[in-house]
């Protein structure tokens, strides 16, 4: 008898399935922009007028970054709860309910940034619809009304899909009392409080500042108070997109190497210290703007370096976990372990890799933080490689690995290609490869980011090894190989869904574990206890910060001048440490 999630939960794979094809759709269209800007910017090729790269850059940002992370996360987490704790959702009209919630405001962004490339865009609420502020969108730069208005009820979506998520816990809770929380549920709850705690602050910059300021209510806002409120919720995304990429690699990858989870417990201590520590590091992103104090820079470094702990005990416990399932399977010797795993099997070839780039990613992450040496990378194309091998690997090539298995789970019917899906997964590591490395090392030469024309004010670039044809070129492959990945990867997810239905579907089960939640502490699961301590540690690391930034030029400042001209002044300096470096 066949025992997927389809046959099981056949209405919730329904929302499953909508939510993975509103990400796939994302994917597309965000990937294929990833193309025309990487040969844009390395001069390769050229269609766009260079004012249209921002806009270009904004759907890349937005639509891969919010739209692709997010449906597919929401999906897999309504899996996650769902078939751990064996019941289907409470109401299945409030899962469709916040599913077209997250739906009409991708639409509402996603129209008002492509009209950005009409000649004359049209005015709409008195004000010309287009929308290039890129992903990041704080102030000076402004949106039209309805990209924020889109945002609000993308996020009040993802609220909404917490509740539902929560909901489904109390009402199994009630029916089990005294068991513990299985674990897949207890690694959604504690991601779904995080978020919580980390998108007040955007809802705050949003509903108070940009969407007032777009619709001309209020003249101005004040740019160091929506920058750091953004970033207050622009680092907790990251782990949000990363969670997803944890509950599949602690739940199913140990499984799909053939053994079992080395330790449940310890899993569990890294989800609460991902709940305690997602969110008061955000200013790490704020190493240069002035009007921050260097002491609260401080404390934001601090943080980030105690949150490296649980990326590598996870590190620790999944790699741990594969060598289980390899020595199962007949592997031996200190490395040769490694020989025994699946690499056939595009699902687990896929996730590993995808895990092999996160290590690489770590490290970029860790010279990130250091505030001292941030001020070499920061606003360089070193920050835009360290951020395609982690979310652009290491949560976009685990989802495309599992959607593998999940689309089967969902659909009942087999992969269309399990060939071509293991070339696919091959191919996004080696263009990843090419693209990232080649964006780490111009970076360390203060290649920047976000600009059409990279060789502004006659500055020359000149790596140390190779050049910048060549480093052009290596950025230009990888863009390629990964287009075309992508184009294979959604091939493949298309002819899924025309085969016909099988038997062969393997069950719905996560892995096994070696050390179940028998072992772990009770006061583990006391999700109220640290979801409290969460939330002190945010008022301390931001009460200060956002306090002295108020009194400093106004909670709706009219010192943008002045904040510009402190970026600038930022700049010139960083460039002439640069050119020291670099005669
Ligand atoms: Fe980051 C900038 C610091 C992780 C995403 N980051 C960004 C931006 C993005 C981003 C999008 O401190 C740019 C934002 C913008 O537009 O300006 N980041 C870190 C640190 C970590 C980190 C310390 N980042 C992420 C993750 C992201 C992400 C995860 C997305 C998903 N990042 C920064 C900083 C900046 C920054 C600064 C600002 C830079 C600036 O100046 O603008 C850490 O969480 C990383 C910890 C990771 C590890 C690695 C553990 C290894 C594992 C692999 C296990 C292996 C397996 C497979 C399973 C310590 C878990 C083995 C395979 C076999 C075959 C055996
Ligand atoms: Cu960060």
């Amino acid at each position: 008898m066949r025992n997927a999630y389809v046959d099981q939960f056949p209405t919730e794979a329904r929302v499953i399935k909508a939510a993975f094809w509103s990400s796939f759709i994302a994917l597309a269209i965000g990937g294929s922009l990833g193309l025309v800007q990487a040969l844009h910017r390395t001069d390769v090729f050229r269609f766009l007028e260079s004012p249209d790269y921002y806009t270009v850059l904004t759907a890349h940002g937005v639509l891969l970054a919010i739209s692709f992370t997010i449906f597919f996360l929401v999906g897999v987490f309504t899996w996650a709860v769902t078939t751990s704790l064996d019941r289907g959702v409470e109401d299945i009209r409030f899962t469709w309910g916040w599913y077209a919630m997250m739906v009409v405001g991708t639409v509402l962004v996603g129209v008002t940034i492509f009209a950005g490339f009409l000649e004359e865009p049209p005015v709409v609420l008195g004000s010309e619809l287009y929308a290039d502020v890129l992903f990041t969108f704080y102030a000076p730069l402004q949106a039209h009304p309805f990209f924020y208005i889109g945002l609000v009820l993308f996020v009040v979506g993802s609220w909404l899909a917490g509740v539902d998520w929560f909901r489904t816990w109390w009402a199994w809770r009630s029916e089990n009392p005294d068991e513990r929380i299985p674990l897949p549920t207890f690694m959604v709850l504690t991601t779904t409080l995080f978020w919580y705690i980390c998108t007040l602050g955007v809802a705050l910059s949003i509903l108070v500042f940009l969407l007032p300021w777009s619709l001309g209510l209020v003249d101005s806002v004040n740019p160091l108070l929506t920058r750091t409120l953004f970033w207050y919720f622009g680092h907790a995304v990251v782990y949000f997109w990363l969670m997803p990429t944890y509950i599949l690699w602690y739940t199913m990858l140990p499984k799909f190497s053939g053994g079992k989870l080395f330790s449940d417990p310890l899993a569990r201590v890294v989800f609460v210290l991902f709940l305690l520590l997602s969110t008061p590091l955000g200013i790490h992103h704020q190493y240069l703007d002035p009007g921050i104090a260097e002491g609260f820079k401080f404390i934001a470094m601090t943080n980030t370096m105690f949150l490296l702990l649980p990326s590598l005990l996870t590190a620790f416990t999944v790699v741990a976990s594969m060598e289980h399932g390899a020595r199962q399977r007949g592997g031996e010797g200190y490395v040769g372990w490694l020989t025994a795993l699946p690499w056939r099997d595009p699902i687990f070839t896929g996730m590993a890799l995808a895990g092999l780039m996160f290590a690489a990613a770590g490290f970029s992450g860790m010279i990130n933080a250091g505030m001292n040496i941030n001020y070499l990378v920061h606003n360089t194309w070193w920050v835009v490689g360290h951020f395609h091998l982690t979310v652009g690997t290491a949560v976009a090539l685990t989802f495309m690995a599992s959607a593998y298995w999940f689309i089967p789970q969902l659909t009942g019917k087999e992969l269309w290609n399990r060939s071509v899906a293991l070339g696919q997964v091959l191919l996004w590591f080696i263009g990843m490869t090419f693209m990232s490395n080649a964006m780490h090392r111009s970076g360390l030469f203060g290649m920047p980011r976000r600009t059409a024309e990279p060789q502004y004010q006659g500055f020359e670039f000149e790596p140390a090894v190779g050049t910048v044809g060549e480093i052009n070129a290596q950025v230009a492959l990888g863009a390629v190989l990964l287009t075309v990945s992508l184009a294979l990867f959604l091939l493949n997810m298309v002819m899924t869904s025309f085969n016909e239905t099988s038997d062969a579907i393997p069950d719905n089960t996560f892995a096994g574990t070696l050390s179940g939640p028998e072992d772990s502490p009770a006061i583990l699961d006391n999700l109220a206890l640290w979801t409290a301590i969460a939330v002190v540690l945010v008022i301390f690391a931001y009460t200060l910060p956002l306090a002295s930034i108020i009194d400093g030029s106004g909670l709706f400042g009219s010192d943008i001048d002045g904040f510009q001209l402190g970026i600038e002044t930022g700049r010139a300096l960083v460039l002439e440490s640069i050119r020291e470096v670099v005669p």
